[in-house]
């Protein structure tokens, strides 16, 4: 049995999606220390190899610091065997952090699209892997590969896309994987973890990113940590984000004051803690004229990493009244119906809020941001 640890996708230093910078400064020193709490771990749990499947920082944004501080936690666990495979993030090639970079010797990067194998003939492993050298790779460099040693624990580690046959990064489809005959493969590029998967005598795995970027990216992330022989693959997520990004929808067609909104998103919101920054989606449908301020709902709440209120509701409209309305309410409903009834988000979006600026404006009453 060999002690591994296999995570991917961290992309160090790429630029984060909350709307506030210094959040997203946050979240960035967030992802570092997620790392860090990564390689303890390791420490702590004996992981004699320890893989990064791609993708571990963004090449156009990464920083001297955060490339030192990748080789310094490497170098500060030299009892296991880091390996690097580069995705279309991070490529290896002349201007790569990965080439001017000093690394310990403990780290194996791939440096060429052609698989590779490193042995570890004391734990009884072969370790084969590739390197994206470029923004993309059109062909898989394992397909009809097989390990060349069956006695030994076979493992490959890669950055590749097994969502359509003709990805730009590494197409690798279930086929490769049945006929490679190895006993665990890294995969790294998708952001949510699949867990382990087996086909045919192989298990595979995307561990996803260790920390969300975005509300796009929701719940709390990690890495797959486990034992692993040629019989067994005991390969488990674990949690190492220290934040997460969730999204809840709270429908307030119900509710007619702004504190009955609080109190509807306070029931809503009752799981989540500090670790989580939260968008809280209002839905339903609500009074004409009724208006409240997302920002002072926002301000209302501390027990989040960051919470961020969106109003998706809709005023209640009268359509058959306003289709035969002869005033200019009517006319302004008229030429927004078709684009209210759109299938297409943004314009439906847009006809809403136009809907909802114009009955204000008609009632008279004050146009906010809504
Ligand atoms: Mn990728």
């Amino acid at each position: 049995m060999v002690k591994m640890v296999h995570c991917a996708d961290v992309h160090f230093d790429s630029p984060f999606t909350l709307d506030d910078p210094r959040n997203a400064e946050l979240r960035r020193m967030e992802s570092r220390s997620a790392f860090t709490a990564l390689v303890m771990y390791a420490k702590e749990y004996g992981a004699k190899i320890f893989l990064i499947s791609g993708d571990l920082f963004d090449e156009k944004y990464i920083s001297k610091d955060t490339a030192n501080l990748i080789a310094r936690e490497i170098a500060s666990y030299p009892d296991c065997r880091f390996f690097i495979s580069p995705g279309e993030a991070d490529p290896y090639h002349s201007q790569s952090p990965y080439k001017y970079m000093r690394w310990p010797e403990n780290v194996h990067i791939f440096k060429s699209s052609d698989l590779t194998k490193i042995e570890i003939p004391e734990l009884n492993v072969d370790i084969y892997g590739y390197a994206f050298t470029d923004k993309t790779l059109q062909v898989n460099p394992f397909a009809n590969k097989k390990p060349q040693n069956t006695g030994r624990i076979n493992i490959l580690i890669g950055h590749g896309d097994m969502a359509t046959v003709d990805s730009q990064f590494c197409p690798v489809t279930k086929t490769d994987i049945t006929k490679s005959g190895f006993d665990y493969i890294a995969l790294g590029h998708v952001h949510n973890g699949t867990g382990v998967i087996k086909v045919g005598e192989t298990n595979f795995s995307y561990p996803g990113c260790l920390e969300g970027r975005g509300f796009h990216e929701p719940g709390a992330r990690g890495a797959m940590c486990g034992e692993i022989s040629k019989e067994v693959c005991g390969m488990k997520a674990v949690r190492f984000s220290r934040g997460k990004y969730e999204t809840i929808q709270v429908d307030i067609s119900q509710h007619v004051t702004e504190p009955q909104i609080i109190d509807a998103i306070r029931l809503a919101a009752a799981n989540f803690k500090e670790d989580t920054a939260l968008r809280v989606e209002l839905t339903g449908i609500i009074r004409p004229g009724f208006i409240f301020n997302t920002r002072s709902i926002e301000e209302k709440f501390t027990g989040f990493n960051f919470i961020q209120v969106k109003n998706k509701t809709s005023p209640y409209i009268d359509s058959a009244a306003l289709r035969h309305d002869k005033t200019v309410k009517g006319i302004f409903f008229r030429r927004l119906e078709g684009r209210l009834n759109s299938q297409k988000e943004h314009e439906h979006e847009e006809a809403r809020l136009a809907m909802q600026y114009g009955s204000n404006a008609f009632m008279g009453l004050n146009i906010i941001d809504f």
